[in-house]
């Protein structure tokens, strides 16, 4: 009886040390990230970094003319996160009356479009309970036909300096392992192997090799993967980008090391910080051709309201 006792307290013990614990990380109180450094009731977060010099400087890195595509074709290979789905259903082919017999052919799309393929985060798709990006409420702010503050449609349009930093490149492999967190010593390793260094205001795209699955093996794809964690992301904002791209569905690691953290880094950059993230990017292209600072050109769909868009960014050199 007594060994049962003593067996019992130890197991409650570790569960109450484990509870115990401290998340290795928690998003800041509103008084510490609102008003965001973008001013009070801004909504355009990092997006303030287009301006026409960013355009201007972005076009001086176009020498070739060479234009390299980042996204996905929108089909039935497509990888989906949850219960995002994409279904295109012909509509043709509709005869015209008339002497010149013109056939009319269309389709109609049964899809969620803000979040699938290769696609474009705003600041309503996240929050930290009601609390957005600048503290706007999503209570205050979310209606039946969309966000009334933060919509995509507000964003405009991104043509800046990209720079790749290619960080399976740097580690010499293909692809990094299925939940590797990439370190702040990984980007500095890879920018000095790339002799690269970040300026305010760059599209800052991160090469994991974990593309090389996508419309290949979708479920171990979405599952887990490689990427940036809290500190790689936070030492990433801290050069103020506009946004932070990957290969990856997330742009960060999942799962997060810590288990009581459910994607994490969308809360640093997307809530906390106001920097755009840019998932499922497809950058073999940009590898193979070791093609690492480029101008980044991408316009998100002018959706009323809505948390993010599918997107067709390109860059060009
Ligand atoms: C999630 O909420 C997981 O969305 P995404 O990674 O597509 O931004």
């Amino acid at each position: 009886m007594k060994c049962i006792a003593l067996a019992m307290g130890a197991v409650l013990m570790a569960s109450t040390t484990a509870l115990a614990q401290a998340p290795s990380w928690t998003v800041p109180a509103e008084n510490e990230r609102c008003p965001s450094k973008w001013g009070a009731g801004d909504e355009r977060g990092s997006g303030n970094h287009m301006k026409p010099q960013t355009v201007l400087n972005a076009v001086k890195l176009i020498k070739t003319g060479e234009v390299i595509e980042l996204a996905y074709v929108l089909g039935p290979q497509m990888a989906f996160f949850g219960t995002r789905r994409f279904d295109m259903h012909m509509k043709r082919t509709f005869m015209n009356t008339g002497s010149n017999e013109r056939g009319s052919n269309e389709e109609m799309v049964l899809s969620e479009i803000g979040q699938v393929g290769t696609q474009f985060d705003g600041f309503a798709h996240q929050s930290h309970r009601n609390s957005h990006y600048n503290c706007f409420k999503t209570d205050e702010i979310s209606t039946r036909s969309g966000f009334t503050k933060l919509g995509i449609q507000n964003t405009g349009a991104f043509i800046t300096r990209g720079v790749l930093i290619d960080i399976a490149g740097f580690k010499g492999v293909e692809m990094l392992g299925d939940n590797y967190e990439i370190t702040v010593e990984d980007i500095e390793g890879a920018l000095k192997k790339q002799n690269a260094t970040l300026q305010p205001g760059d599209a800052v795209i991160i090469h994991t090799g974990w593309g090389k699955l996508y419309g290949k093996d979708n479920p171990r794809y979405v599952k887990s993967c490689p990427g940036i964690g809290v500190k790689a992301a936070t030492w990433l904002i801290a050069k103020d980008p506009i946004l932070l791209g990957s290969d990856n569905w997330p742009v960060e690691v999942a799962p997060n090391p810590d288990p009581q953290l459910s994607l994490p880094v969308h809360q640093v950059a997307l809530v906390v910080n106001g920097v755009h993230l840019l998932e499922n990017l497809k950058l073999d292209e940009l590898v193979s051709k070791q093609v690492t600072e480029f101008a980044f050109i991408m316009q998100p769909l002018k959706i009323q309201g809505a948390t993010g868009s599918t997107v067709s960014p390109i860059a060009v050199r």
